[in-house]
């Protein structure tokens, strides 16, 4: 080992509990060289990961990795909220004694880099300079240069966010560990994803990919965040946040919300105009998977993206779907790919939904590394690529990021919307004018779960605000934190639910989503200052169809569109027993958001 002071002073390092931090774990996990990185340190550490191996190219300034094949989603069941105060126990955060959870960790950590190096990453969850700042600031530690690489696209990394800040930074610890020996899945399982949310210290274990591994990104970035939030009077949340400017009237307004992972966020935030719209509508991009809100001074309710990349899902993106995804992933940009498939002659990438597939097989290996061309006739129509694939790439990287996305003081918010995959009841949109029925509608939000999360593809469940794989306190109080938060408001934020996902009978998709969510959000605001009036429903207001922008839709959608715009009360009445259970579980839920269950409940009875 290397003279761990020396390699502090060194990168300029100055936090002296910062310091006493990486000594620490240095001495656990027993690394045998330390390296602390910034984001000018980019360029060397692909070159040595190329040169390792560990990246490959991917044609010119983009790279590919690959990550064990066991390993390529959040792994749910094995990730933890850990406090000493049992009330922090929740419905869905697993939650844990730290007493119990410290010790097991430290033992698992024990020598388990020896060979390696550890690399420290100093990164801030915010753009710079905010009110935030001190809640946003972490160490992560990780053996794996993959990490430091997606995470130094992922955040704003280097020792000047730190130095300053003495003892508020979260300390994240991650060792990738053995990752063939550690039964995944199995009884046996060695894998811990932990948040001491109490402590502010982070132990993942036995996993190198995305959402388990970059710390940053979901641990800190909602976990810990949230759990900061509830105690400091701020929200964080699985939410997307764009804005949409209208050349006409020259406003613009600003939309965050949340859907389930892998349902459409990132879609959302880069969404184009349709062309049949022409250049009234604008959106601008400021985040895709995570929002920090709060009420500044003036009662005006905020919000910012912590984040500096985009983890974006590769299935299905394409010039058509996501024409400003493909932008943002274009070469020389610096992007990684991971897990999807790779020529490794001509270094080029596929995933399903990319467009044709090579009909040439000559160098494709799929997902895990295996010869296409080598595959027996029952492997034939397998994935070439992992459903749960991802490119990484910065925001400034993005077409239509907004002009202010890097500005500290966030952007106001005037609308919140929850939404998800849901074949059938939800309509296309619904507006809710109160504070304690949207909170309610976030709370009882049901969706499929998608291939984000290992093995739940396709399982209806409740997802409270998309933030059940995240929830770090319990849920009453989250919905006590909610209108406490949200209720301090002067500036009238509207809710809304959406629902891109309706399918018919045959199984189709009855709105072709995409860009067309433009429009929905549209009527949104423009319900939101009274220019339109919609339908009132016991679920909400939802447009009235001439009400909707319908220029350059096709026939078939004109033609579903009074379905996708219907409320089935008969579905809607059986829901209401199910949200009833649902809600039941969260013992000590605010008497508001009971009352506006049972408004809605009564409001259908008697429509
Ligand atoms: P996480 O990063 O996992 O939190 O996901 P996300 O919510 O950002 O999801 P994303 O926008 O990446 O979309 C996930 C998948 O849904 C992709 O395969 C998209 O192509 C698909 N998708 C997104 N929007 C739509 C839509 O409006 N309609 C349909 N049919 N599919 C969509
Ligand atoms: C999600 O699963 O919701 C993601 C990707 O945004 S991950 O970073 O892996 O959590
Ligand atoms: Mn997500």
């Amino acid at each position: 080992m290397t003279d761990v002071e020396n390699v502090l002073d060194q990168a300029g390092l100055t936090n002296a509990d910062v310091r006493e931090y990486v000594k620490e774990w240095a001495a656990i996990t027993g690394a045998s060289r330390i390296e602390v990185v910034s984001a000018a340190d980019d360029a060397r550490l692909i070159a040595a990961a190329l040169e390792a191996g560990e990246l490959l190219p991917a044609g010119e300034g983009s790279y590919y990795s690959r990550s064990y094949f066991k390993d390529t989603a959040r792994a749910e069941e094995r990730t933890i909220v850990a406090t000493s105060d049992e009330r922090d126990k929740g419905t869905y955060n697993n939650w844990r004694p730290s007493a119990e959870m410290k010790p097991k960790l430290i033992e698992l950590m024990t020598g388990a880099s020896e060979g390696k190096t550890m690399y420290v990453i100093p990164y801030l969850m915010a753009p710079a300079g905010g009110p935030l700042d001190k809640f946003a600031a972490g160490v992560e530690l990780t053996d794996n240069v993959n990490v430091v690489l997606q995470m130094i696209r992922m955040a704003r990394v280097g020792v000047d966010y730190i130095n300053h800040l003495g003892n508020d930074f979260v300390r994240a610890v991650h060792v990738t560990g053995d990752l063939p020996n550690l039964g995944q899945g199995t009884p046996d399982d060695k894998r811990y994803f932990v948040t001491v949310a109490d402590e502010r210290t982070i132990l993942h274990f036995g996993s190198s990919y995305g959402g388990n591994a970059l710390l940053g990104k979901i641990a800190h970035g909602l976990r810990q965040g949230s759990y900061d939030g509830w105690k400091n009077g701020f929200l964080v949340e699985q939410f997307m946040l764009l804005g949409i400017s209208d050349k006409e009237t020259g406003k613009k307004y600003n939309i965050c919300g949340g859907f389930p992972s892998a349902s459409g966020k990132t879609n959302l935030a880069m969404t184009l105009s349709p062309d049949a719209l022409g250049d009234r509508y604008h959106v601008e991009f400021y985040g895709d998977d995570i929002a920090w809100i709060w009420v500044d001074e003036n009662g005006v309710l905020r919000g910012f993206n912590p984040e500096n990349g985009v983890f974006g899902v590769a299935k299905d993106t394409n010039e058509h779907t996501n024409p400003t995804a493909i932008e943002s992933i274009k070469p020389g940009l610096g992007v990684i790919y991971t897990n999807v498939a790779y020529n490794e002659k001509t270094q080029e990438v596929w995933w399903e939904g990319r467009g044709d597939k090579p009909t040439d097989l000559d160098g494709w290996l799929d997902w895990k590394g295996e010869k296409i061309a080598d595959r027996s006739a029952d492997e034939a129509d397998d994935n070439w690529a992992h459903p749960n694939s991802r490119f990484t790439t910065t925001l400034a990287n993005v077409p239509n990021v907004a002009p202010d996305y890097d500005d500290a003081a966030g952007v106001e918010i005037h609308g919140i919307i929850f939404g998800g995959r849901t074949r059938d009841r939800e309509p296309l949109i619904r507006a809710i004018n109160d504070l304690a029925e949207g909170v309610y509608d976030g709370l009882t939000l049901g969706a499929e779960a998608t291939f984000a999360a290992d093995g739940l593809e396709g399982v209806l469940r409740y997802d409270p605000m998309s933030m059940r794989p995240f929830m770090s306190y319990p849920e009453a109080d989250y919905g006590q934190h909610w209108l406490n938060v949200v209720g301090k408001a002067t500036n009238n934020p509207i809710f809304a639910h959406v629902n891109w996902f309706q399918r018919g009978e045959d199984g189709r998709f009855l709105w072709p989503g995409y860009r067309e969510n433009l429009r929905p959000l549209v009527w949104l605001m423009q319900y939101r200052n009274g220019e339109v009036s919609g339908v009132e429903t016991p679920v909400g207001v939802i447009p009235a169809r001439d009400e909707l922008l319908l220029d350059g839709l096709d026939e078939q959608t004109l033609a579903d569109l009074d379905t996708v715009l219907t409320i089935d009360k008969d579905r809607w009445i059986q829901e209401m027993g199910y949200r009833e259970k649902h809600l039941a579980q969260f013992t000590g839920l605010p008497e508001e958001i009971w009352e506006a269950h049972r408004r809605v409940a009564k409001a259908l009875e008697e429509d």
